[in-house]
């Protein structure tokens, strides 16, 4: 969605992680962490971390900006980013990987197999559904996640709401702001990259 939203032409090559492709030897001499995304820039290099691919990205095709430009609008962006990957994208991740039977010894990503944690499952839903009221109430003041201004936390919530249906956790009715916004996101070109 982030080269989606700044038009920049590259090769897609999908993992498909249901069959366990980020595990292959192909995938490993790309990423030996067994992570997607990653990407391999026409220098070589490949970068493996979302912070790190959206930070090279915005600074070799600043327009159109998605990390804000003036200091404080950076702060903002950077500030909702981190709320949506630990409040939002952490919480499913910690209630899918502990509880669903296709992802036993799964718990976490990587080459390393980590058992499950029941726990922590409960635990995870129970935080998403706070995410999910901590950004109603912002989306409620604000037209988009950060601010005035799509940004790469709307890419990160996006995919908070959509990962949440796997764990059976939906916006409520009554969080009208975020499922306004949602629709919002839902009709960008960028939603089918
Ligand atoms: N490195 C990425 C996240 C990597 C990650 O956790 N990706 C998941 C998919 S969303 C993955 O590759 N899972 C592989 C697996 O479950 O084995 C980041 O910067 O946030």
């Amino acid at each position: 969605m982030f080269l989606a939203e700044k038009n920049i032409e590259h090769e897609n090559i999908q993992i498909d992680l249901t069959k366990g492709e980020q595990m292959s030897d192909a995938f490993r001499k790309i990423n030996p962490g067994c992570t997607v995304p990653a990407l391999v820039t026409e220098d070589g290099v490949t970068l493996t971390e979302n912070a790190g691919i959206a930070a090279y990205l915005e600074a070799l095709y600043p327009e159109v900006p998605l990390l804000g430009t003036t200091p404080m609008e950076k702060a903002q962006i950077a500030t909702w980013n981190w709320r949506c990957e630990m409040g939002g994208l952490m919480s499913a991740a910690e209630a899918l990987r502990n509880s669903s039977p296709a992802m036993k010894d799964r718990a976490l990503p990587g080459p390393k197999n980590i058992p499950q944690i029941p726990e922590l499952a409960e635990r995870g839903l129970m935080k998403l559904g706070w995410f999910f009221k901590t950004l109603d109430r912002q989306l409620s003041a604000n037209k988009y996640v950060a601010g005035d201004s799509y940004s790469v936390a709307d890419i990160t919530a996006t995919v908070v709401v959509d990962f949440g249906r796997w764990v059976k956790v939906t916006p409520q009715e009554d969080q009208t702001a975020l499922l306004e916004w949602h629709g919002r996101m839902k009709a960008r070109p960028s939603y089918k990259a």
